[in-house]
Formats: C-alpha cells, structure tokens, sequence
C-alpha cells in the first residue's frame, strides 16, 4: 500500500477542517496532523506560503489552498464524485464553494474576532492548538498576543464599523435561509455532499464552535447544526437532487447572498486591485461597504468565470444565475 496523504492543519482552521472532511468523505487514506509549533517545520518543507491546511501526497509533493487541493485530489480519486453529473448544478456547486472560501469567512471571521468573549475563546484555542502542553502564563501569554494580532487584522477581511451590522444581519438571515433549505435534506444537494457543502461548510462548522455565531446557530438552526456535525464524518445517504426540487429554498439563498453580496464584491475588489488603489467603496445590497482589496480573491474570481466559460451547454445553468443576479458578474 502506499503511503497516506498529509494533512497538517488545525480543528479552528475553516480550510484545513474542509480539506479534512473531503479526504474522510472519499475515504482516502490520510493522516491529519494537527499544527503544533514543533511540527512546523516539517510541514512548511512542503508549503510556499505559511497558511495551512498544507498537504503532502504519498510522492512527497506539498499541496497549499485548498480549492485546488480538492480539485486535483479528485482528478485522482474521482469516485464517489462530489459534483453533480448535472452541469448547471456542479457548476451552482462550485459557486457555493467559492462563496463559502470567500464570503462564508467574512461572517465567520468578524464574529470571531469583533466580540471580546470570542476573541478570548478563538485565541486561547489556537494557543493551545500550537503549545498542547502549555498552561498557565505560557498559554495566557501566546493567546494575548494571538488576539492583539487577530484583532487587528479584522479590518482585512472588509470588516469595519460601517460593514459590522451588514455582515451580523446577512448572517442572521443566511441562517434562517439555510435552515429552511437543510430540514429538507442531509446536504446543500440532496443526499450526498458535493463541493459546495466542503467550501460553506468549513465557515460554519467554525461558526458553531465560537460563543457569538455557535449561539445565533443553537438557538436558530438545529438542521443546520446537524449538517455542521454531519460534515465531520460525511457519508452519502442518498442522490443529489434535482435543481427543480432543490431551488424553492436553494435559489434565495443564491441571489441574498451570491448574487447581491459576494460577486459585486468580488468584482469591485478585482478592479480596485487592476486599478492598484488603497481602498475601494461598492454598494452590496443597498449598503456601503468600504475596504482594502484583498489580493488572493481576484485570482478566486478569474477562476470562477473560467469555470463558467468552460460550461458547454448553459442553457439550464444561465437562467438559475440569471434569476439569482449572478450572471452579469460571470461573463
Ligand atoms: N486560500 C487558502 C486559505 C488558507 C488560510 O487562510 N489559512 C489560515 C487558517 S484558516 C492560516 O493558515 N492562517 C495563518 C495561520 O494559521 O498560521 C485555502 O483555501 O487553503
């Protein structure tokens, strides 16, 4: 047998717990190991970038970010395959992943870093996550200086004074949405997980265990909660749905969130990256939003737009994004 995959992340990291959940779902052989500071020097042998999750294949190549590392993992082990043979909805799928990588971590990132009880929660926990043995001063000190640096670093998400009651009140309402969709079934597509549920999933799941977002998610969605837990260990219990039986609770999901905030946001970031500014301001569903762009998700956004570009037949996916508002950002 050859040698498993590596897997170097950590339980509060929303990617490195997206990568881990797929390698379960496909049952591929794996070891997770959790990022401790005295393994990371190990890991970053195979890492360009000091992000996790960071992979090894069993031919000792490293693998960083974790939209490519699912795509090329599953060029490899395409069965069971995690998109819909339907192409409209693969590609709805694929859409859901980047917003959940993209917008999904602004919700779980503002709330958090914006309240003391969560920065205070999140921080003693990556403390503990890279020292498992420290205690006392040790752990208090790491995890002061990991929220002073947390904390500050809010703003880089787009989160602001003027954004907070944007970005709180759109959560509130996409988990309403989302209940409403998963008490009708065990994943975003029916029975079984597809790529869309990874990328969302890995925000949520780190939403429910912060104080702030986890409490909204008790007290407001237990079916969602439920797919939170489910995700952990995904199994397919059934087909992917139809888009006709999928839409009614699906579709408002897609344009509240997709089509009004995401896209024009992330076009709005691409073009103030073109156009080299400090700082661009864009209207996201009647409310100003104003940050400094963010580099990585303009290459996000070209890729989204190839992917649409590469759908042959589009004539059941255009009227879904058209009526969701997506479409005008994707070409
Ligand atoms: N686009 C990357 C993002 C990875 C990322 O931002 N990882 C965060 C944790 S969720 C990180 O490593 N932050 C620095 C650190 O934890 O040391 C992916 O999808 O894998």
């Amino acid at each position: 047998m050859s040698d498993p995959y590596r897997i170097w992340g950590a339980e509060i990291s929303p990617y490195s717990i997206k990568v881990r959940s797929y390698f379960r779902y496909k049952g591929i052989p794996h070891e997770w190991i959790p990022r401790t500071a005295a393994v990371q020097a190990e890991s970053m042998k195979y890492a360009k970038l000091p992000l996790i999750p960071i992979v090894a294949t069993p031919e000792d190549e490293g693998m960083q970010d974790s939209t490519p590392i699912i795509e090329k993992v599953e060029a490899r082990f395409p069965d069971p395959s995690i998109h819909p043979d339907d192409e409209a909805l693969a590609f709805v799928s694929a859409l859901v992943e980047e917003f959940g990588d993209e917008w999904g971590n602004k919700w779980m990132f503002h709330y958090r870093w914006a309240r003391e009880a969560d920065q205070d929660s999140a921080a003693e926990r990556i403390a503990k996550s890279m020292m498992p043995d420290a205690e006392g001063e040790a752990l208090s000190g790491m995890a002061g200086g990991i929220k002073a640096r947390m904390v500050d670093r809010v703003w880089f998400v787009g989160s602001n004074e003027r954004t907070a009651g944007q970005i709180e009140d759109s959560f509130q309402a996409a988990v309403g949405d989302l209940e409403a969709h998963l008490s009708q079934r065990a994943y975003l597509f029916g029975g079984r997980p597809a790529f869309g549920d990874f990328g969302l999933w890995g925000q949520f799941y780190n939403c429910l265990t912060d104080p702030t977002a986890g409490a909204i998610l008790k007290e407001r969605a237990p079916a969602t909660v439920a797919w939170c837990e489910r995700m952990l260990e995904p199994k397919a219990e059934g087909d992917f749905e139809s888009w006709e039986s999928l839409a009614p609770t699906l579709a408002p999901f897609l344009e509240r969130y997709v089509g009004r905030l995401f896209l024009p946001w992330s076009d709005a970031n691409a073009k103030a990256l073109e156009g080299g500014v400090e700082e661009f301001e864009v209207e996201l569903d009647g409310h100003p939003w104003d940050q400094k762009p963010q580099k990585y998700h303009a290459r996000s956004l070209a890729k989204l737009r190839e992917r649409y570009a590469g759908v042959t037949d589009k004539a059941a996916l255009d009227p879904i994004l058209e009526a969701a508002d997506c479409k005008r950002w994707l070409g």
